[in-house]
């Protein structure tokens, strides 16, 4: 006996089921009690990047006002330094201003190593004469009176230096000069004309040149 089986066709009722079945699905997901977690995972992350951006709105806000305390800062080192700057260009009271260097030319007179130390306490040397150009500017500022200078040769006799044991490259000796007269001139001054003379020492009644560097 031949069996013929017909092919298997979907019923009303098995339709109807499964449109019921799909209902069904489509009303638990958006039945509020499926949208509710939803919602609430989503107000969560929500709430998480608005504390996010707080946080990072807060940390610029810190910043802006660290740089303007900067800026602040920044200006007044600017105002300082200008000050400092102008002040540059002008030698303490008393003192003369010639290529980046002071001079003080002493109104007292005294012995050469008073007059080193009184250069030393004001944080300078009895001046070095090291070129023609320095020698024309105490020469026209010497106002015709005598001036002990850093030049000696107390370590070494005929053997000059300069306080800062440099050698002599630059002389503008008078004539006949240096010549260690009597019982010894080991430290020099500069005559009235600007010409330089060894001296006794312990001579008095000679004034002094202190030179500093001024620095800013
Ligand atoms: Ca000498
Ligand atoms: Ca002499």
């Amino acid at each position: 006996m031949i069996s013929c089986r017909l092919p298997k066709t979907v019923s009303n009722t098995e339709n109807a089921a499964r449109t019921r079945h799909k209902k069904a699905a489509i009303l638990r997901l958006f039945h509020p009690g499926a949208i509710k977690p939803v919602l609430l995972e989503s107000g969560s992350k929500t709430a998480k990047q608005l504390e996010t951006l707080h946080f990072n709105q807060s940390a610029i806000h810190s910043t802006e006002v660290k740089l303007a305390t900067d800026l602040k800062r920044l200006q007044s080192d600017q105002a300082t330094l200008k000050v400092e700057d102008s002040a540059c260009s002008i030698c303490p009271a008393g003192w003369l201003l010639n290529s980046g260097n002071c001079y003080y030319f002493s109104t007292e007179h005294k012995y050469w190593s008073y007059a080193k130390q009184a250069c030393k306490d004001q944080g300078a040397t009895l001046i070095i004469i090291d070129n023609p150009q320095k020698q024309e500017f105490v020469t026209k500022n010497a106002n015709g009176k005598q001036y002990w200078i850093g030049l000696h040769d107390v370590s070494n006799e005929g053997t000059f230096i300069w306080v800062d044991d440099s050698s002599v490259s630059y002389s503008n000796w008078d004539r006949g000069e240096p010549n260690n007269f009597g019982s010894g001139e080991d430290c020099v001054m500069m005559l009235k004309d600007g010409k330089w003379n060894d001296a006794p020492c312990v001579m008095n009644e000679v004034g002094w040149i202190c030179e500093k560097k001024w620095t800013c």
